[in-house]
């Protein structure tokens, strides 16, 4: 072979490796679909890195390899934005949204629901990408709006960002619009790094989304997990604009552009503030941080009609979700005793509203976390509310520290049963060392989880009633919830004998239960809801589960080392056993052959709910889903298998719709979950 047809050969190799790449990244960071593994990419890429580095004039700057980042740069090159970069206005309450819904129909002289497209307000960096020809050329962040900074080096590491469109005619120049952020498991391994390097941590996954990006050396940026979602476009010529905003994201999603799904398109104020409710009780569980919803006017022709106002523009709005960081003074620190024993510092706040929930206490995780965060009491501290988790201090304002600031000090005593605190070395947290025979604290946690919603569901026996069992010595092991009678109940604090025979009626109700619950409810370390619904699927039974032995146990899906010495230690020992034998004496049961017969025939299966169903509860429905094999998510895909939509099902069902997701409702549902074809 001579050289010619040598640079030839390794060209057209070059130009499929490349072409592979971009298919198999596009697969993985925009869909979420990966389609060969992770070696058998690392391998193709090895080898186009190879062949540029032989051919270096054949580089091009769409090249994958192109994303590893570069030498730093002195600085920020200025780049004036074509089309400005607006910001957008805000509205906060539910008169707000009806307010700039009646405005838009005023400005359109509609009388009739507007159409809405309906998307998340993430909370990122605003980045302009150009795209000339196809290729993407240069990225800008939002700056002023009319000049922002060029980090273009930056933005070719972010995956999720093609270097080239994938479309045969792209148009001539582009600018898309859009976010880039960090996803909250990236950030907390981001910060895990900075902590294990004795490197500052960032605050959240916004500021290191921002200094990720403002590095002059993309070679850190490349290293930092950072995404993008589009949501608009600046200039835009040699193609046809969308009739629609809804319409222009899924152009975007063609060409390879990640769109976030969590999208909807409605009419009226009322479908609005439908997709606002259902967003915000989701948002904890979203992968990444919001602070509102946009609604933007479907149609373009009237976004245009609509026009301007100073700096933002008439048709769109973001609905914001209350502030959920507050500043509030430490009173106190002490500690709490979990169920586990596990002691956690938690700091005593004088009371802050914090997104309209008022805060008196603040976890503060672990005595190391008091010492990295250096809290102190009597500081003015930065408390954060995420959802329904508790509240935890971020750090505190150094120019408000009081001159008498005291530092914390761990007790080497349990503040419960006075049991001697010991912290393994290797380990982060320190435990009480009386154990829940010893240990009130440890007892009453214990119980309370056994008696809990998703374990033993054992209504009417909250945190006050079984604090007063404990106390009195009435209940020690979950085996006495059962041995309660009606008289011993009614003496309780606040307990009449109606409420006291309500008790007795949830706890025979609860003694059928099903396999994974009990296995939860036993509360075992380690063991969530998710590895005991897959060890009751594994073994069917508890005796099959209470005889194997560590082989046998590590063999479950997502079972480690860990995981299988605490399950073993757990039912090794005779007290637990013995508990074991005393609830199912007193009639705890399950359906075993339940468990067996059911297990596997949704196996591979995605649902998604939505919306209310006439007869199940969302937990009731999931159960039976889980109970045969199936998944419940909570997003709609390409991948997910079925789409189960009840009474006032939102942008889900419209999704499944938009995808070609077969629809079922409560009765096909059950209808499947009987018939295995
Ligand atoms: N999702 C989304 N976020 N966001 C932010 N859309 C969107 N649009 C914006 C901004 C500032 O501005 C345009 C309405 C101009």
């Amino acid at each position: 072979m001579n050289a010619a047809t040598g640079h030839e050969s390794d060209s057209a190799r070059i130009q499929w490796l490349r072409e592979e790449l971009n298919r198999h990244g596009h697969a993985y960071y925009v869909l979420d679909q990966p389609t060969i593994p992770d070696a058998e990419y690392d391998t193709l890429f090895t080898e186009l890195q190879q062949l540029e580095i032989k051919h270096p004039d054949l580089i091009t700057a769409d090249s994958p390899t192109q994303r590893v980042g570069g030498a730093p740069l002195p600085e920020f090159a200025q780049v004036q934005h074509d089309v400005p970069m607006l910001s957008i206005n805000n509205g906060f309450s539910e008169d707000d949204i009806r307010a700039f819904d009646r405005r838009v129909g005023e400005g359109l002289d509609q009388s009739g629901d507007v159409e809405y497209a309906c998307e998340l307000k993430f909370d990122g960096l605003a980045i302009n990408l150009r795209y000339i020809d196809g290729v993407l050329v240069q990225a800008a962040t939002r700056g002023d709006g009319s000049t922002g900074e060029d980090v273009t080096a930056n933005i070719r590491t972010i995956h999720s960002i093609p270097l080239r469109l994938r479309t045969e005619h792209p148009p001539k120049i582009m600018d898309v619009r859009g976010e880039v952020l960090m996803f909250k498991a990236d950030f907390a391994r981001l910060n895990q790094r900075q902590r294990d390097a004795g490197l500052k941590e960032f605050a959240n996954p916004r500021n290191a989304a921002a200094g990720s990006l403002r590095q002059l050396d993309s070679r850190i940026t490349a290293q930092r997990s950072l995404r993008f979602f589009a949501y608009g476009i600046g200039h835009l010529d040699g193609a046809e604009l969308p009739d629609t905003h809804s319409a222009l994201l899924d152009w975007y999603s063609e060409l390879g552009i990640a769109v976030c799904a969590e999208r909807a398109v409605v009419r009226g104020a009322d479908g609005l503030l439908k997709f606002f409710t259902d967003i915000g009780t989701r948002r904890a569980s979203l992968a990444y941080d919001i602070d509102g919803v946009v609604y933007k006017v479907n149609r373009v022709q009237q976004q245009q009609a609509l026009g301007f106002v100073s700096r933002a523009p008439r048709f769109a709005v973001a609905h914001k979700f209350p502030a959920e960081e507050a500043t509030t003074t430490v009173l106190d620190i002490n500690v709490q005793v979990g169920r586990t024993g596990a002691i956690t510092p938690v700091a005593r706040l004088a009371p802050v509203s914090v997104g309209g929930v008022t805060v008196t206490n603040a976890t503060l995780h672990n005595e190391d976390e008091v010492r990295r965060k250096d809290i102190r009491i009597g500081d003015s501290v930065i408390v954060r509310r995420a959802g329904d988790v508790i509240p935890e201090v971020v750090a505190f304002v150094p120019e408000r520290r009081p001159p008498d600031a005291r530092e914390f000090l761990m007790p080497t005593a349990c503040p419960v049963c006075g049991s001697v605190i010991i912290r393994p070395e290797d380990e982060a947290v320190a435990r009480c060392s009386g154990g829940w025979l010893k240990c009130a604290a440890q007892r009453k946690g214990g119980l309370l989880h056994f008696v809990s919603r998703r374990a033993m569901d054992i209504e009417g026996l909250g945190e006050q009633l079984v604090e007063q069992l404990v106390d009195r010595g009435l209940v020690t092991t979950p085996a006495d919830f059962y041995k309660l009678g009606l008289i011993t109940l009614s003496e309780l604090e606040r307990m009449a004998e109606k409420s006291a025979q309500n008790v007795l009626d949830a706890l025979t109700v609860s003694k059928s239960t099903t396999l994974p619950r009990f296995i939860y409810a036993l509360g075992i370390r380690h063991v969530g809801e998710s590895t005991a619904k897959t060890l009751a699927r594994h073994f069917g039974t508890l005796d099959a589960l209470m005889v194997a032995n560590e082989e046998e146990i590590l063999a479950v899906e997502d079972v480690g080392p860990v995981v299988a010495q605490s399950i073993l230690g757990f039912l090794h020992d005779p007290l637990n056993r013995e508990l074991i034998e005393q609830l199912r004496a007193a009639g705890v049961h399950w359906d075993e052959s339940a468990v067996e017969r059911q297990s596997h025939h949704l196996n591979g299966k995605t649902f998604v709910l939505t919306g209310t169903l006439p007869n199940l509860k969302r937990d009731e429905a999931q159960a039976l889903i889980e109970a045969a094999g199936g998944k419940v998510s909570g997003s709609v895909s390409k991948k997910t298998s079925y789409v189960v939509a009840g009474e006032e099902a939102g942008s889900k069902l419209a999704k499944a719709e938009e995808l070609g997701v077969p629809v079922l409702d409560e009765e096909a549902l059950l209808q499947l979950l009987e018939n295995p074809a």
